[in-house]
């Protein structure tokens, strides 16, 4: 059957999360024809999928949050430090709405192939129910976490009860009163969802392979003050975060922890404890990359894990001993140490004894089995390149991005793909996204997609790809710095290392958040320096 086609757009965005509304909202005011295609039935990308209980960001809300429309800023009102999952969807659904977005976007739509011709310099998308789109231009605004990951693990559809993934987190709330409850996996989604679990459930096992910083949010409401100051302020703070390495204020360290005495050196560490959050990622400037530095602050976390927990195995099992702090995501919690004090979790160590297989009934480890009502998947995602990979992209020659790929990911300033002419992703690898305010990353690459389509449309040219010269020298720039750091020993989602058989590169881009922004203008300022442009054909 041949696949119903629609007219030839300017530009199909692929993605109804925070980089595909306000890709959406942008390119609409600057006239050019766009459709936004999603795979879900609303908008809001990760606050949509990932409903599970606890779910909340870990940048505060007032930063957390769109900067491109001074009346939204001054008109939402954030009730937490940190907004949970609710608030967040409530908030894209806000923006949606208020600026006519919905009627561009097509919902219920999964784009599984993506097509450049040569010939019509055209790109056409197919769709999972064989419906097909043509435009002169893609974006993938796909996310970085996007893609769950289920294991592999043997048996895993015989499980005879409710089997949940938090990043597919059913609609409908799960009730887990009265349950025993299985939580397989340890990083930030399990962190926040293990202490409301165990609040409801009979029982909860958690099993861990590998433990995690965890550093407490101190989470509340936000009191009227710093809601003031924020809006009062939003200007000179959005372009202080930009100036950061991260995107994040109160983050970044003047000091190396050499230069300061011992006792200031506790006296930091426990500032940015009292603080909360992810800025004692940033303790000191050298955290990632000396490894005494980072040690430092790693022991100061275990100390206090330590003095929460009060059965000691526990509280050894819990400590981190594998990795340093930060190079995997630290995650940010409320309750969570203290959650294994309670009589009905267990923390169950399948690092020492593995899953050997899921049955009917429960876990079966190496040494016990686990009769479970429900098993939690908190097990992550395909990061980065995952959603890329599920599509069949195909470039010039019908080069597929599988092949183009197959050693990890080629971009030039996690941009653009040499290849793939007329393709941008927004946050792709190679850029610094999530090590970053995702929120401020996404309105950089947007913002910098759109001069380069408006200077496109000045200019009448038609096509523009990355030359492979600068894409082999970004790719060579972004495992340089990335291999003077303390991220690459640590098998984290930033290497592939949770995916088996993902090739192992650190992903993002580390050289920092304000470095990068002023590498784009430069690029850009110097008529897109490294892309080629052909003209009309
Ligand atoms: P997403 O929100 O992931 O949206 C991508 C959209 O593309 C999805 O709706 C998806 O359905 C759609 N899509 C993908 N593939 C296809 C396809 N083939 N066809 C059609 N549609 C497709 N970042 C922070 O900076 N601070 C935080 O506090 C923070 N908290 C997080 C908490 C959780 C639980 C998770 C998982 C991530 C968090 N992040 C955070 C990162 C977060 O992903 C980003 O902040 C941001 O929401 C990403 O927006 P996005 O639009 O780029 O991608
Ligand atoms: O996923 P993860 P996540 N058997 O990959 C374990 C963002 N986020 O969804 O480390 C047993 O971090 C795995 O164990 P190990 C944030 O950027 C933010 O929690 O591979 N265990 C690990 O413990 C975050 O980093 C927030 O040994 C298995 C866990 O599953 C990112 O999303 C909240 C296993 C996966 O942890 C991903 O977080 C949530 C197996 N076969 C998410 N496979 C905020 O707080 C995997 N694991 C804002």
């Amino acid at each position: 059957m041949a696949a119903q086609k629609e007219p030839v757009l300017d530009i199909i965005v692929v993605g109804a999360g925070f980089a595909g509304l306000y890709l959406l909202y942008r390119l609409r005011t600057l006239g050019f024809q766009t459709l936004v295609i999603e795979a879900a039935d609303g908008v809001g990308g990760t606050w949509y999928w990932n409903r599970y209980p606890g779910a909340r960001c870990d940048v505060e809300s007032m930063a957390y949050s769109y900067s491109f429309s001074e009346s939204l800023e001054q008109d939402w009102v954030w009730t937490e430090r940190y907004a949970a999952q609710p608030e967040i969807l409530a908030y894209a659904n806000h923006v949606t709405d208020r600026f006519g977005l919905r009627k561009d976007i097509r919902f219920n739509t999964s784009v599984v192939r993506a097509v450049f011709s040569e010939t019509d310099g055209l790109w056409t998308l197919a769709s999972d129910e064989g419906l097909s789109f043509g435009a002169r231009f893609v974006i993938m605004a796909l996310g970085c976490l996007s893609a769950p990951h289920r294991p592999d693990i043997p048996g895993i559809s015989e499980f005879a009860g409710k089997c949940y993934h938090t990043g597919y987190w059913p609609h409908q709330e799960v009730d887990f009163s009265g349950k025993t409850v299985g939580v397989i996996g340890t990083g930030s989604s399990a962190v926040q969802a293990i202490p409301l679990i165990a609040e409801q459930a009979a029982h909860l096992n958690v099993f861990q392979r590998t433990p995690n910083f965890s550093i407490p949010a101190w989470n509340g409401p936000l009191d009227e003050e710093s809601q003031r100051h924020w809006k009062n302020n939003y200007r000179t703070l959005r372009a202080k975060a930009k100036r950061t390495s991260s995107g994040i204020l109160n983050m970044d360290s003047d000091h190396c922890a050499a230069e300061l005495s011992p006792d200031d050196q506790l006296r930091e560490l426990d500032r940015r404890w009292q603080h909360g959050g992810l800025i004692m990622w940033n303790a000191f400037n050298d955290i990632m990359t000396d490894p005494a530095s980072n040690e430092l602050a790693a022991s100061f976390v275990r100390r206090k894990i330590r003095e929460k927990v009060k059965d000691r195995k526990t509280a050894d099992l819990l400590c981190p001993e594998d990795h340093p702090l930060g190079s995997k995501r630290l995650c940010v919690d409320t309750d969570y140490y203290e959650t294994f004090n309670r009589e009905n979790v267990t923390l169950v160590d399948i690092r020492s004894h593995p899953i050997e297989k899921i049955t009917a009934q429960g876990v079966q480890t190496s040494n016990d089995s686990y009769a479970l009502d429900a098993i939690v998947l908190a097990t992550g995602f395909d990061a980065m390149t995952g959603p890329m990979m599920k599509i069949d992209i195909r470039g010039r020659d019908g080069v597929s991005i599988e092949r183009k790929w197959s050693d990890g990911p080629r971009t030039y300033l996690g941009i653009a793909i040499s290849d793939f002419p007329n393709l941008f992703m927004v946050t792709g690898p190679g850029s610094p996204s999530v090590l970053s305010n995702v929120l401020l990353a996404i309105e950089q690459h947007v913002d910098w997609i759109s001069d380069c389509l408006c200077y496109m449309r000045d200019n009448g040219l038609e096509i523009i790809e990355a030359s492979r010269d600068a894409e082999d020298n970004w790719v060579r720039h972004v495992n340089d710095v990335a291999s003077q750091t303390l991220y690459t020993g640590s098998d984290s989602w930033y290497m592939g290392a949770n995916i088996p058989g993902k090739p192992r590169i650190f992903m993002p881009y580390v050289g920092g958040a304000a470095n990068y922004r002023e590498l784009c203008d430069e690029v850009s300022g110097r008529g897109y320096d490294g892309f080629a442009f052909e003209h009309k054909l």
